[in-house]
């Protein structure tokens, strides 16, 4: 992660040093903030942000779902997002929008504390490694399961909620591997601490649907259509635990961790311990799509405007 110069904070551009807040914030005692994972690319175009209208469309519905009302339009947002990178200068970046309870009464009722915005931007390479995204990374079913709709909201994207992901990382890390796999509350397999998962046996796709409890990716979206465009089948289904140790290609999919095979679970190889050919050939043009390169996908890319400077 390489810092940047400036965040949007609250309608302004401040140093990156000064974007703070007050230790009574709400969401730092009780997590009651909403956010989006978002990346631009390099592209023929210029930088261009992918799906971005998804990420914002996503940003509005986790707020609403935990009573925010967030104080500027989706195109306030999505033109604050195009002059943080400008301003930034950068050409590819991940960028961070939150949207968070701030500082106010203190107690669980949020409804009185001030509703804050920031958008960050910051260099940031392959998740979980280049070479993991070539070769594939090793991963371990965790002991955690994935929240449940009885006590949250699986598909908000809220900043308490991710207490569930932290814990299975460091489990996942601590045991030496790459990544965590959740199962659901009915241990069906759910989806990675950041990702969403696909599996493939015999030219088949597969992925957990939304009654798995998934966070509704942006990126599992666009795979899915990638695959299906490829002429592949695609099910959206609840997949066993032992699918995994049985799937000749497992991979998957996020806006940080972008398309990473999985060559490794539990310690068994998956299908010959090396990338398939399925998510290969998902993989090469789910990247032609993120770097602009594929005119079929052209409309998932939000080119950054870049402003002139004033005369
Ligand atoms: N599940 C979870 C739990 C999740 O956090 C992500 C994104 C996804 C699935 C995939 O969603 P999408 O990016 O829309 O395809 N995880 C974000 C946060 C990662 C982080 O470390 O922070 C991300 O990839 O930006």
């Amino acid at each position: 992660m390489k810092q940047a110069d400036l965040i949007w904070m609250n309608g302004e551009l401040v140093p990156w040093e000064d974007a703070k807040v007050h230790v009574l914030t709400h969401a730092l005692h009780y997590g009651t903030g909403v956010f989006e994972g978002v990346r631009a690319y390099e592209t023929p175009k210029g930088t261009a942000i992918f799906r971005h209208a998804d990420h914002i469309d996503r940003l509005w519905k986790s707020a609403e779902m935990y009573c925010m009302e967030i104080p500027y339009s989706k195109e306030e947002i999505r033109q604050a997002t195009h002059e943080t990178i400008a301003r930034n200068g950068l050409r590819s970046c991940y960028i961070r929008p939150l949207v968070f309870r701030g500082a106010g009464p203190m107690g669980l009722f949020p409804l009185d504390c001030p509703v804050d915005v920031t958008i960050a931007v910051w260099e940031w390479g392959s998740y979980l490694g280049d070479e993991g995204k070539a070769n594939g990374v090793r991963a371990k079913v965790s002991s955690w399961r994935r929240i449940s709709s009885e006590s949250l909201i699986p598909s908000a994207k809220a900043t308490g909620q991710y207490l569930n992901s932290v814990l299975a990382k460091i489990e996942s890390h601590k045991a030496g591997y790459e990544e965590g796999i959740l199962l659901d509350q009915r241990g069906f397999v759910c989806e990675g601490t950041g990702e969403n998962l696909f599996v493939v046996k015999g030219g088949r796709i597969a992925t957990p649907g939304y009654t798995s409890d998934i966070l509704g990716g942006i990126n599992r979206l666009a795979a899915i259509e990638i695959a299906r465009d490829l002429g592949y089948e695609v099910a959206e289904r609840d997949i066993a635990r032992g699918e995994l140790y049985l799937a000749d290609e497992i991979f998957m999919t996020g806006t940080a961790a972008e398309l990473t095979p999985i060559r490794e679970i539990d310690d068994m190889p998956v299908g010959d311990g090396r990338p398939g050919e399925i998510t290969r050939r998902v993989q090469a043009e789910f990247e032609n799509a993120l770097h602009g390169r594929s005119e079929r996908y052209a409309s998932w890319l939000d080119v950054v405007q870049v402003p002139q400077p004033a005369t």
